[in-house]
């Protein structure tokens, strides 16, 4: 089953996307996401102009060996640019797999562990009472976890906190920088917490993010104050580069932490997840080298009690998304997913079998990934320069957001 061709389709159906398609010599196609929010152009060039042409003419049936071929081939290994490409790659090929074989990838993957995955849906307000509303409407709508993000009181604008109902991750034109301060926001999160308890009760899984922004100090003394709300996570709490620095949190606290959306390879979180720094990780399917790589990320993690929790914020196209719910169906230790609700217009262009009931998601049963991509209506949305804001704190000094 030869691999004959493969495209790189950029669209912008609300926001931009990457996804590659793999076609192989008997007609059938399969799917990967390829989108890095802020630098996507930089991962459809390393496709088109470097990993296709080494694709034509390969067995599309051998994921493992082209995953291997790409990763230790290219010498250059590791990095978001390279770890979503592979992934791209990756997720098509196993989209294939299974449409070759009739069979759903969850079915592949050792079959289903559970009856449904378990999401968050973010809530968000810029007050606690706002904040608390978007709570209830999730709950509502029949979720079991929701993460809560509230505005900073004294800061313009604090990112994580959306717009209405849609929370969307990147901004139009040039990437615009806001004011941080962690000593208002540190003061900020228990209050909060503390009223989604007194209206929400404990029955309610909550979440927080706190984007990377504290020092390991700083998070300890958050987590430690956000222990009477029993948090399913405190998410990203500091940079995770240093991966010892969690030492020093977990010392303190015993609020649940999870990291790792930004990590493209095991190797990121070999320490964290050995030494039981963490509880959740964070690891997604297009930014840390597909399906095939994750399940090793997974496996390792099985062994140390740290469960699975990957991002799906509306950067990760339904694509991902699909991708995701095959594995988190069948790993053993999955914990969590996140799920952000997409636009109508991207979930018009991504046609997909997935489905949510009752705070659970199902794949579907459809062969492969279950998801198709609608190439003419993505063809009337052209992409459109978006980036990630930045943060400086309010002398002027860069941060980490
Ligand atoms: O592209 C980055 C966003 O997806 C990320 O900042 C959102 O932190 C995020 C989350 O947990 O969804
Ligand atoms: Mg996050």
């Amino acid at each position: 089953m030869k691999i004959v061709d493969g495209k790189v389709i950029v669209c912008s159906p609300g926001r931009n996307f990457v996804t590659l398609k793999l076609v192989t010599e008997d007609g059938m196609y399969g799917l990967g996401d390829a989108t890095l929010n802020g630098r996507e152009l930089a991962v459809a060039s390393y496709l088109r102009d470097h990993v296709v042409p080494l694709l034509v003419g390969r067995d599309a049936r051998r994921i493992e060996d082209i995953w291997q071929y790409l990763y230790k081939g290219a010498y250059w290994r590791r990095g978001p640019v390279t770890m979503s490409a592979i992934a791209a790659v990756d997720t098509a090929l196993w989209d294939i797999k299974g449409k070759a074989l009739n069979a759903p990838i969850y079915q592949l993957l050792g079959g289903a562990s559970r009856e449904g995955a378990l999401v968050y849906g973010h809530a968000s307000g810029a007050t606690i009472e706002e904040t608390v509303e978007a709570a209830a409407r999730y709950v509502a709508l029949g979720y079991t976890a929701v993460r809560a993000q509230c505005g900073v009181p004294g800061l313009a604008q604090t990112y994580g906190v959306g717009k209405g109902d849609v929370y969307e991750p990147a901004e139009a034109g040039l990437a615009p920088e806001t004011v941080w301060s962690s000593e208002r926001y540190v003061s900020s999160v228990p209050p909060l917490f503390e009223k989604l308890r007194k209206e929400l009760g404990f029955g309610v899984h909550l979440l927080h993010d706190v984007h990377h922004r504290l020092t390991p100090i700083e998070a300890a003394g958050l987590g430690r104050a956000l222990e009477p709300y029993r948090l399913f996570w405190m998410e990203d709490p500091t940079p995770a580069e240093t991966q010892e620095s969690f030492r020093l949190i977990r010392q303190h606290t015993t609020t649940p932490l999870a990291v790792g959306e930004v990590f493209n390879s095991i190797h990121d979180c070999r320490s964290l997840i050995q030494e039981q720094l963490i509880d959740y990780i964070r690891t997604t399917v297009v930014h840390a080298g597909g399906i095939s790589h994750l399940r090793k990320i997974a496996s390792l993690a099985e062994l140390y009690q740290v469960r699975t929790g990957s991002h799906g914020a509306t950067d990760l196209s339904p694509v991902c998304m699909a991708a995701a719910l095959h594995f988190d169906l069948s790993v053993h230790n999955f914990g969590i997913q996140e799920y952000m609700r997409h636009s109508a217009d991207t979930d018009r262009v991504f046609p997909h079998a997935y489905t949510f009931a009752n705070g659970l998601m199902h794949p579907g049963d459809a062969p492969g990934l279950g998801v198709d991509l609608d190439e003419a209506l993505a063809a009337t949305f052209p992409y459109s320069r978006a980036y990630l804001p930045t943060a400086r704190l309010e002398d002027g000094t860069v941060h980490s957001w």
